[in-house]
């Protein structure tokens, strides 16, 4: 996959694509990546790259024509073009496996209150959003939309990898614990001591869906929930399957 990054802050892209995984997947040559310095694509000894909204109101926008010359210059014109902005469409695990089958990427990262209109209607693929919050700057979102998008490209982690985590089964992932068996008078859970492979994978089920009800309880109604796993869930709910309350603790989990 080639990623194409169009910034004003090339110093708060780079450090993404020269570290950890992608330094990896960079080096392996399964992803390669460009970024562009949008103000050489600015005019005059200022190279202006942004100006006040018509209309009135607070901040800049960035202009149409430096992002513009970008664009064409790094030949992303007609490719699928992302633009990270709160008031894109939602960022999911299923939106990131669609990018991931995409041979190119670009982004483009807007600042101040944003991009003109123009560029966005004219090349702009995905409008993306990371969550209902505000972030200063679409570089920090759009490290996290390819962070989100690269891993899933065939080669980068191991399928093993990909299988058990959070998402990929509509619930969130198991605790995970590792030596020493003690640690701050805490214990590492009996069951994954034992080697009783069942036992494991029951606890491990146990877990996701008491942190999924826990944390996420909107997932649950959209997970497709095997019958084991709606009788367990059942069970955390104090309930049997025939809805008759039972007696639980949480030291059974
Ligand atoms: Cl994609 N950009 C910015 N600036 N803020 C955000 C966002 C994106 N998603 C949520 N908040």
């Amino acid at each position: 996959m080639r990623i194409t990054v169009l910034t004003l802050f090339p110093e708060m892209i780079e450090p993404f694509f020269t570290s950890s995984i992608m330094k990896r997947a960079v080096e392996k040559g399964i992803i390669s990546y460009r970024i562009v310095d949008i103000r050489e694509y600015a005019e005059g000894v200022h190279r202006k790259a942004d100006d006040i909204p018509y209309g009135g109101g607070a901040g800049m926008v960035m202009m149409a024509a430096p992002v513009s010359r970008a664009i064409e210059d790094s030949g992303s014109a007609g490719r699928r073009i992302v633009f990270p902005t709160p008031s894109g469409r939602p960022l999911t695990e299923c939106y990131a496996e669609e990018l991931a089958k995409e041979e190119e990427l670009c982004f483009i990262c807007g600042h101040y209150e944003g991009l003109d209109q123009r560029v966005i209607d004219t090349y702009v693929t995905d409008e993306i959003s990371i969550g209902d919050y505000v972030l200063s700057s679409g570089e920090s979102a759009a490290v996290v939309i390819i962070d989100a998008v690269y891993r899933l490209v065939e080669g980068v982690i191991t399928p093993e990898s990909l299988e058990d985590e959070s998402f990929s089964s509509g619930l969130l992932e198991y605790p995970q614990y590792t030596r020493p068996e003690r640690y701050c008078m805490k214990s590492v859970p009996s069951v994954l001591l034992s080697g009783h492979h069942r036992h494991i994978t029951e606890w491990r089920c146990c877990k996701r869906l008491e942190k999924t009800m826990l944390n996420r309880p909107d997932l649950l109604s959209d997970a497709s929930l095997s019958i084991e796993e709606r009788r367990t869930l059942l069970k955390i709910l104090n309930k049997d399957d025939k809805g008759t309350c039972q007696r639980w603790t949480l030291s059974e989990l």
